[in-house]
């Protein structure tokens, strides 16, 4: 591919043991992947960001949205090699960043919240897409959260599958729920649809930490309808594209062809997927393959579909 230098190759995701614990469990803990000088680094950037903050009174709770606009050191975590390859599986080169936040939960704080899945509440995502997340949340801990009662994610693993809980709305314990104890540099990929909670903080320590969530550019983001467009122009162009701040509303869906490909496909360095048109298609007009689809992660249901019909015509 002549065009092939230009663009970066998509970062690394998925490993298969995470891609299973993540639709089995819909949240995956991975140690150690924010190193000291990083976690500081954004910690100060939180620090920094609250001094700035006029509501903000020293030792209380914030929480902060659209950071990625508020310092350059969170403006890199849009496209950050450390966790942009988990969305680009998911969501291939339609990514969006869909919210970018970030917590100081302090002690006594009373700002813990209920039992709830992120996203959608009358028509949750999981009615379209029982398999596949409609949003993915990355998870930034910043502070050894050893015990319960520290500020903590409560999740109840495998519940991305269900629609109802009877917990929902309360702050109760519900049998097998996981309060999550991450020690500082731990990163977390959950499942948008999992039911989650945040314990209070009856510790010493002021929980800090941040999240990016990840969606398809034609879902509505979270926490801006626009970007300012001078902030725009001191991002590179994956991040730049990422934020899909579009004046055309339908590019949403239809980006236009100057943002493909995004990134070149992790194992083959190309930008299309060979075979699957005649060659006058035009790359930004080409569907492309997710991680799901290239494992054929979706083939079960497909079988199941097929078999229903064979039993179907065998009964007929
Ligand atoms: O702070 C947390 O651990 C979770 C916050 C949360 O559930 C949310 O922002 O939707
Ligand atoms: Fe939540």
């Amino acid at each position: 591919m002549e065009r092939k230098q230009k663009y970066r190759v998509a970062p690394p995701g998925f490993t298969s043991e995470q891609w299973q614990t993540f639709n089995e469990d819909g949240i995956i803990f991975i140690e150690d992947a924010i190193s000291d000088e990083d976690v500081q680094s954004y910690i100060d950037a939180m620090d920094r960001v609250a001094a700035n903050n006029p509501k903000y009174k020293p030792g209380g709770y914030l929480g902060m949205q659209n950071i990625v606009e508020r310092d350059p050191v969170f403006a890199d975590l849009i496209d950050h090699e450390r966790h942009v390859g988990y969305a680009y599986d998911l969501f291939g080169e339609l990514l969006k960043l869909h919210i970018s936040q970030f917590f100081l939960r302090p002690p006594g704080g009373k700002q813990y919240n209920q039992w709830h899945p992120d996203g959608a509440r009358a028509l949750p995502y999981g009615v379209f897409s029982p398999k596949l997340p409609l949003q993915i949340k990355v998870g930034y801990w910043l502070t050894d959260l050893p015990r319960e009662k520290m500020g903590n994610l409560v999740v109840l693993p495998g519940s991305h599958r269900q629609q109802y809980m009877d917990g929902y709305d309360t702050h109760e314990s519900i049998p097998g729920e996981r309060v999550v104890c991450p020690r500082k540099g731990t990163m977390t990929v959950m499942h948008s649809s999992i039911w989650h909670r945040v314990e209070p903080n009856e510790s010493d320590v002021v929980r800090y930490n941040i999240f990016v969530a990840y969606c398809p550019s034609w879902l509505t983001p979270a926490d801006r309808f626009h970007s300012n467009p001078e902030w725009l122009e001191t991002l590179n162009r994956e991040q730049r594209i990422i934020m899909r701040s579009y004046s055309n509303a339908y590019h949403n869906a239809k980006p236009p062809a100057s943002d493909f490909p995004l990134f070149l496909e992790r194992d083959t360095q190309t930008e299309v997927d060979e075979d699957a048109y005649l060659e006058h298609v035009q790359l930004h007009r080409r569907k492309r393959l997710t991680m799901p689809e290239r494992l054929n992660f979706l083939a079960e249901s497909n079988q199941e579909q097929t078999l229903f019909k064979g039993e179907r015509e065998q009964i007929q």
